[in-house]
């Protein structure tokens, strides 16, 4: 036997095995010779990174009207008193403007009558606060992947940054404190991800985040940041607060908070 088929038999003998275990791991039903054939080649490890992604793609469960709950607890800040938004809330948010911005080719800065006016989505979901509580709530808002496309994205755009207007926490410093999240594009132009303008059919309340909040269905309650003022894209975020991508994973919680 030549080199070079000795060496062809080693890793064909070594992809099967490897796949063996992954599907004796993941995947029991497929567990088929040909399948097994496709796992130790390179589509098969396309397949496999595509099946990741695919499932990051489901939607969360939507409930019905009936399911709704009666009460459904404000969370973190309930009332932000920094002097910028105070002011813009005594102007009913006439003057407030979404600004779009970071690595985009065409920055966006958009009103709540312009953002009312995007294409949105209505659902009705339950939001998990690693508090322990739940709550059901009925969301209407603007997609933001349509949104995101009428900006165009960079080449080089990985995450989406959600700036709010709180800061939570005395003591902080100027910038410390202040509320934000990010997610990755996968999150971004996933359906169920929207910038929400309305909260059980009605304008949303201050205490849940007026003018608006992100609702990002596959992820826990502090991902859901409220009271936005700015969108930026990027590239990576550590450069941002203390680093980690989020107010609460500064802190030591998980950036990826899915559910
Ligand atoms: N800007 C901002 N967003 C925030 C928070 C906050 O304190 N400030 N708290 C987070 C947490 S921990 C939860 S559980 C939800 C609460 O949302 P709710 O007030 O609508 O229940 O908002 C999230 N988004
Ligand atoms: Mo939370």
């Amino acid at each position: 036997m030549t080199k070079t088929a000795n060496r062809r038999r080693w890793l064909t003998g070594a992809g099967v095995s490897l796949g063996s275990l992954w599907l004796a791991a993941c995947d029991r039903l497929t567990a088929s010779p040909a399948y097994m054939k496709t796992l130790a080649s390179a589509e098969g490890l396309t397949r496999r990174a595509q099946r990741l992604v695919t499932d990051r793609k489901a939607l969360a469960r939507e409930f019905k009207p009936a399911d709704l709950s009666p009460w459904f607890k404000p969370n973190g800040t309930i009332r932000p008193a920094d002097p910028e938004y105070v002011a813009l809330l005594a102007e009913n948010f006439a003057n407030w403007r979404l600004e779009i911005g970071g690595l985009v080719e065409r920055p966006l800065s958009l009103s709540l009558a312009e953002l009312r006016a995007q294409p949105s989505r209505t659902q009705i979901t339950r939001h998990d606060c690693v508090e322990g509580w739940s709550a059901i709530g009925k969301w209407k808002g603007a997609r933001l992947g349509p949104l995101l496309d009428r900006a165009g994205l960079k080449e080089n755009a990985r995450y989406v940054v959600f700036h709010c207007a709180d800061r939570l926490g005395a003591g902080e410093g100027p910038e410390g404190g202040k509320y934000y999240e990010s997610i990755d594009l996968i999150d971004a132009y996933h359906p169920q991800t929207i910038l929400a303008y309305e909260m059980n059919d009605a304008t949303l309340p201050v205490a849940h985040g007026a003018p608006v909040r992100l609702r990002v269905e596959r992820q826990l309650g502090y991902k859901q940041a409220k009271y936005i003022m700015r969108i930026e894209v990027v590239d990576r975020f550590d450069q941002i607060g203390r680093g980690n991508g989020g107010f609460w994973p500064d802190r030591g919680y998980e950036w990826y908070a899915g559910i």
